[in-house]
């Protein structure tokens, strides 16, 4: 953490934040806090990334200074938050330097200084160590906003198992910094355009259950965008109905991109299997709980591909012990 503090401290050139391709709180969070104590610090910092802002952090400060990747021009210093290497950007990015601070597991090192932990429970919580141990006081409401925001959307408001001690110690902090936690709330996740819901009813129409009910998943067809006017973005969450439901172990959503043969999946496991393990084997990454990856095909073959490879996962992760991890799934239908 010094080294990372102490190589931020000393750039005196040109320095860029950035952050994943479709981007969400932690992201948008972290990059953004990161970005005003920075400028607080005097020094010279962008902000910049592929995709367009999911409309519901349009609330956050500073999100009209985001940039559009690429940029034709070279940074002293770039700085990725909450990806697994700059990779991540999915766009050209050039600096002379690369750091990444992150709490994903695995991932690519960029530099010395690079600060990753995958036991916190958002890129929010070890942006938020930096800043307190480099100027406590330079945390004001405009930052601690932009941290509880990563804090809150990572841990699907303090209800998945990366939640921890320090997750509410963090919370806490923050809401004595001024953040009103159920404004925020309801800033992010009660904005929802009637749009929204119709896709949700088509999605949900797709539901399937594989492999005793251990197994749930979705599908969102690049039609259903279509015909209800909703974007890609308004599936964010989506796959919690699917891991709502008694029995599944893992659950997953598919969404066709623009091309009609590629699928970015999401999936989510409840604390049992480690779906970050299944989304490697396509070449995705993530954590324990919450992963993704991306795979070309006609939606039943990549819906096959995926269910038997949790199958096999579980089996692998579960052994012969079904039974007695699962709780429920008796009544399925
Ligand atoms: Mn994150």
């Amino acid at each position: 953490m010094d080294k990372t503090i102490n190589r931020l401290a000393k750039e005196n050139g040109e320095i860029l934040l950035l952050t994943h391709q479709n981007p969400d709180g932690d992201g948008i969070g972290s990059m953004i806090a990161l970005y005003r104590f920075l400028k607080k610090k005097g020094k010279n910092v962008r902000m910049a990334m592929k995709d367009d802002l999911p409309y519901i952090y349009d609330f956050l400060p500073d999100v009209d200074k985001i940039e559009k990747l690429p940029l034709n021009h070279q940074f002293d210093l770039a700085v990725i938050l909450d990806a697994a290497g700059i990779y991540r950007a999915d766009a050209p990015v050039n600096a002379k330097e690369y750091m990444r601070i992150d709490h994903h597991l695995e991932g690519v090192k960029e530099s010395d200084n690079d600060y990753v932990d995958p036991e916190a429970a958002s890129t929010t919580v070890v942006v938020g160590r930096l800043l307190k141990k480099w100027d406590e006081g330079a945390i004001d409401k405009d930052i601690a906003v932009c941290l509880y925001t990563g804090l809150l959307t990572d841990t699907g408001s303090f209800k998945h198992n990366n939640v921890n001690e320090e997750a509410f110690e963090f919370a806490r902090y923050l809401t004595s910094k001024g953040v009103n936690p159920s404004k925020v709330a309801s800033l992010i996740f009660e904005r929802n355009r009637p749009a929204v819901i119709h896709l949700l009813n088509k999605v949900l129409s797709t539901l399937r259950m594989d492999y005793m009910g251990k197994i749930s998943s979705l599908v969102v067809r690049r039609n259903f965008l279509e015909t209800t006017g909703a974007l890609e973005e308004d599936t964010e969450g989506f796959v919690n109905f699917a891991r709502s439901i008694d029995g599944v172990e893992v659950a997953f959503i598919m969404i066709q991109k623009d091309d009609m043969e590629t699928w970015r999946v999401s999936l989510r496991g409840k604390g049992n299997i480690d779906v970050q393990q299944i989304a490697k084997k396509f070449g995705g990454g993530g954590h324990r709980d919450a992963a993704g990856c991306r795979i070309k095909g006609n939606e039943e073959e990549v819906r096959e591909k995926l269910t038997s490879a949790i199958q096999e996962s579980i089996q692998k992760q579960l052994g012969g012990n079904l039974s007695a991890y699962t709780v429920g799934g008796k009544n399925l239908k």
